[in-house]
């Protein structure tokens, strides 16, 4: 499994842990081979920071894919997440369709909100587009907020199972494979993530801690991934990203001046040991 290349487009956020600065040093990790195209610079990301700056690539995108295309570059993994503009999504697709190896895995992370709010980049345009992207997926991995968005049910706070099911069956009649939905809560005191395909429905259940760290998602897919490229199970896979999400809030709930994403780095190499 090990010489599997990943290409993941996403933004590069100069500064506060989260897409590519979380993405490359994780799958590398993992050992990886990991090839980058941003979507979009921006000085900071775009939650808990004022006044970030934008530097949308568009322009620059279909030149860099036909240049791969013309160097007979290919990919085993596609890893879409946070892109910034509908015009992204039909280049992913064209990835998808051009650049990659028979049997690849394209795993989507529809980056675009939290707390039932999109963030300030996105709206319903962003949200339509993105169904288009889902339904190409073989796994996808939404929060609650995004899940609602793109199945179109709308965001609760509280909810039973029966809730969860329904959004899950949504999005997977919608086409991804796999749905991994992470952030459900179905109690005060325990978080987990729902695993959805034609096998059924898993949930994996952990911890809360009551606080929120920006990053957490990128630290999460792309640990998911890292994994299930190792092991090829989905509901481990969730699991241990999951374990290693909330080890990375402990390692920096205690530090006032670490808000802006989760300090991973000291813990990747044990991480990584312990799971490749
Ligand atoms: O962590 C997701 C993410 C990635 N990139 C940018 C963001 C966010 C979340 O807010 O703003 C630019």
């Amino acid at each position: 499994m090990k010489n599997k290349k990943i290409i993941t487009i996403q933004d590069i956020s100069c500064y506060g842990q989260c897409s590519i600065t979380v993405a490359l040093p994780i799958l590398s990790a993992f050992g990886y081979e990991t090839a980058i195209l941003p979507s979009a610079v921006l000085s900071t990301h775009t939650a808990g920071f004022k006044n970030f700056t934008v530097h949308d690539l568009s322009n620059e995108i279909p030149k860099i894919i036909n240049h791969w295309k013309s160097e007979g570059i290919k990919y085993d993994v596609l890893y879409s997440a946070y892109l910034g503009e509908v015009r992204h999504i039909d280049m992913v697709l064209q990835i998808k369709n051009e650049l990659l190896n028979d049997n690849a895995l394209f795993l989507v992370d529809p980056v675009m909100g939290d707390n039932g709010r999109l963030y300030p980049a996105f709206n319903n345009d962003y949200v339509v587009a993105m169904r288009k992207l889902i339904k190409e997926a073989d796994i996808i991995i939404p929060n609650l907020t995004e899940a609602c968005f793109l199945s179109d049910i709308p965001y609760q706070e509280q909810y039973n199972e029966e809730y969860i099911l329904s959004i899950l069956k949504k999005l997977n009649n919608m086409g991804p494979k796999t749905v991994v939905l992470t952030g459900v809560r179905y109690d005060n005191n325990s978080i987990g993530i729902a695993i959805y395909n034609k096998d059924g429905y898993k949930y994996y259940k952990h911890r809360l801690i009551p606080t929120s760290f920006h990053g957490t998602g990128d630290v999460y897919t792309s640990s998911f991934l890292g994994s299930y490229l190792t092991n090829n199970d989905l509901y481990q896979s969730a699991k241990i990203a999951a374990d290693f999400v909330l080890k990375c809030i402990e390692n920096t709930i205690d530090d006032p001046n670490h808000k802006y994403g989760v300090k991973f780095e000291p813990l990747l190499a044990n991480f990584v040991e312990e799971n490749k």
